[in-house]
């Protein structure tokens, strides 16, 4: 653009008369010099016409000319790429780079993704009360009278250039006075790269940012309504001019060479520490049981998920002495080889019947049924549904199915609904904990059930903390709702209150035959041991000869919830599961709170971040069948007085 030649900008609009209404095709914008102003017409026209949307009915060509003193010159935003597993972890870069720039409430700003944002321009947001700021809420701010800095002969695109026009957005918006950041989400439904940019962070290509198919984008500018005037800054982004230099075309990153290449393992056990998130094992030096030895110090043990207290019963450890002397100790090979022993099918028939299923197949770990099922029922083009506190290993199988996740409100069923009513997808799973891992509520099954069967859903709820612990019997969940009806994926583990381990899932005949040819953590892993199998089994006639032992666990766990009641610690003492959270906030009080119950001779957990949301640490108290009434009483006055709780008058 040299002196004479004087510039303009043009700007065009391609819509279609669809049904009396106007719809929008395309629409761009350029800053050119007048020697190109023609070809750049031509271009655009070009591109109005071709769109892959539809033919336009109107085309709109604006052209204005610019006073050249009146425009400002800036430098591209830095571009680095980021890839990710899913959107969910791309959500997670987002909120890590806005946490990074001190924006507090970045969670809440990232979620904002997925309400109902401007179809045409911005959401204007306030960082401090996230309120929507911009005059017109349906079309939103719009960020114009832009254009990267084009070489004398680079030909006009004749399409959209996704990145070029994101990065010369991103900068005007990175320089608008009062703007601290930017999230875009293209509305394109095959583009599933999106961003997030400001001045300091540079513009962060996080690829994807949603899942392919869906035609919601949008963008959201975050300001800062305490220091700066929202007039000046909508003033800047619409009228000011702005010509984007040193727009570089996207290359492949050329892969990174550390010369340190195992450094960044040091990095990262020092942010956890710093954030008191290092997790330390503990070693148990006695049997697993309601008073254990740790540290070579006698402790009541409020923290395992062996409920019944059975994992050292004679019984079982019969079971396990006749299996090792009858099949020794490996398995030998993955159950479709040479991994299958009369223990295993045992075990399965005992499941199936303990459960009132047809058939049931078990699996080496919980962890592992949960991530091999969901993914061998669900995949691309199918959409799983599950709740915001599900267990990780839920989150991992939902992750590893490669269908679209969606995420419902915690034990909110009118959620559910809603979410199951506007997803389109080829098959619906919706999966939940039926006691959740770290609050220890319960689901309520029987809506569960309901929205299931109303939108033809398959459901599956993971019993591993149900199962021997709810329902008289401790047949799980559904005996505790007294239900005649049962999930159609009943999965739970061996390896909490039947005293073993492994995991299973029971259901319909065709499930398990199904399972056992899709569902890959069982055709290719080794088969777990027949000593654990032989010991599950055990686990669970136990429990069927004993069901006392269930209900007095039920009732440990109402009698230590009314105490925490007692002594000012406000819990559901109406709810019978065994897992009890009180919740401290702080991971480094939570830590802090946790060692002191130790020294006094109690061990609980401090439960944080990842396991939990960041700020939600707790201490997790886990009852048992076995816990005397005076430990009980006595580990919750502690307990309270550690939280700084107030005694009931
Ligand atoms: N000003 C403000 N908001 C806008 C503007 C504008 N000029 N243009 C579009 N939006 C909003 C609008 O609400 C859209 O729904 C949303 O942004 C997304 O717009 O590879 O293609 O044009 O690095 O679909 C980003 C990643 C692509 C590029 C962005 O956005 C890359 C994209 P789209
Ligand atoms: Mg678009």
């Amino acid at each position: 653009m040299g002196d004479t030649n004087e510039l303009y900008s043009v700007k065009m609009r391609a819509s279609r008369r669809a049904g009396g209404a106007d719809e929008h095709i395309s629409g761009a914008e350029k800053l050119v010099g007048e020697d190109r102003l023609r070809e750049c017409v031509d271009a655009l026209v070009a591109r109005a016409i071709a769109h892959d949307k539809g033919r336009a009915d109107d085309i709109g060509i604006k052209i204005h000319r610019v006073d050249a003193n009146a425009v400002r010159y800036l430098d591209a935003l830095e571009t680095r790429s980021v890839e990710v597993d899913c959107p969910a972890d791309g959500a997670e870069v987002v909120k890590a780079a806005l946490r990074d720039i001190g924006v507090t409430r970045a969670d809440e700003i990232v979620d904002l993704l997925q309400t109902a944002l401007p179809t045409r321009g911005a959401a204007l947001v306030d960082i401090h009360t996230l309120e929507r700021l911009e005059p017109d809420k349906e079309r939103g701010v719009r960020a114009t009278n832009m254009d990267r800095q084009r070489d004398a002969r680079e030909p006009f695109p004749d399409g959209k250039e996704h990145y070029e026009e994101a990065v010369v957005l991103a900068t005007k918006v990175a320089h608008c006075p009062g703007v601290v950041a930017e999230i875009c989400v293209s509305d394109d439904p095959d583009y599933t790269t999106g961003y997030v940019a400001s001045k300091e962070l540079g513009y962060i290509r996080i690829s994807p940012l949603k899942y392919a198919g869906t035609p919601r984008g949008g963008r959201v500018f975050l300001f800062d309504s305490r220091n700066y005037e929202l007039e000046k800054a909508v003033e800047y982004l619409q009228n000011e001019y702005v010509v984007v230099r040193n727009v570089r075309p996207l290359t492949p990153t050329a892969p990174r060479v550390d010369r340190d290449r195992l450094a960044f393992l040091n990095t990262e056990l020092r942010k956890l520490d710093a954030a008191n998130l290092r997790r330390k094992i503990t070693t148990f030096e006695s049997a697993q049981s309601a008073r254990v030895r740790v540290d070579g110090r006698d402790v009541i043990l409020l923290a395992s998920n062996n409920y019944l207290d059975i994992a050292a019963h004679d019984r079982l450890k019969t079971a396990a002495v006749h299996a090792v002397q009858r099949y020794g100790c490996g398995s030998g090979g993955s159950r479709l080889t040479t991994g299958t022993c009369p223990a295993h099918l045992a075990l399965e028939r005992k499941i199936a019947q303990f459960k009132h299923a047809e058939r049931a197949i078990v699996f080496n770990t919980g962890y592992a049924a949960n991530l091999a099922t969901i993914a061998a029922l669900v995949g691309p083009g199918d959409a799983v549904f599950s709740d915001a506190l599900n267990h990780a290993s839920v989150i991992d199988g939902c992750r590893a199915s490669k269908a679209r996740v969606v995420v419902y409100k915690h034990n909110d069923m009118a959620d559910l609904e809603r979410k199951l009513a506007s997803t389109p997808r080829r098959r619906a799973l919706v999966v939940s904990d039926a006691v959740f891992s770290m609050d220890g509520d319960i689901v309520d099954c029987p809506r569960f059930l309901d929205v299931c069967e109303r939108y033809g859903a398959i459901s599956m709820l993971d019993e591993a903390h149900a199962v021997g612990t709810l329902g008289s019997t401790g047949r799980g969940v559904a005996e505790h709702y007294a239900l005649r009806r049962e999930p159609d994926v009943m999965m739970g583990t061996l390896s909490k209150a039947f005293g073993s381990e492994g995991g299973y899932v029971a259901g319909k005949a065709e499930l398990i035959e199904y399972l056992q040819n899709k569902a890959r953590a069982f055709v290719f892993s080794t088969a777990f041991s027949p000593v654990a199998a032989a010991c599950a089994l055990a686990g669970i006639e136990l429990v069927e000869d004993e069901p006392q032992r269930v209900r007095r666990l039920q009732a440990n766990a109402r009698y230590f919830r009314d105490r925490l009641n007692a002594y000012g610690v406000e819990c559901d003492a109406t709810n019978c599961s065994p897992i009890i959270p009180v919740v401290v906030g702080d991971e480094a009080r939570a830590v802090r709170v946790a060692r002191s119950m130790f020294q006094a001779g109690y061990y609980v957990s401090a439960i944080r971040y990842p396991t939990v949301a960041q700020g939600a640490a707790r201490i997790r108290v886990a009852v048992m069948a076995t816990h005397e009434q005076r430990e009980l009483d006595a580990a919750a006055a502690l307990l309270a007085r550690l939280v700084d709780a107030r005694p009931q008058a």
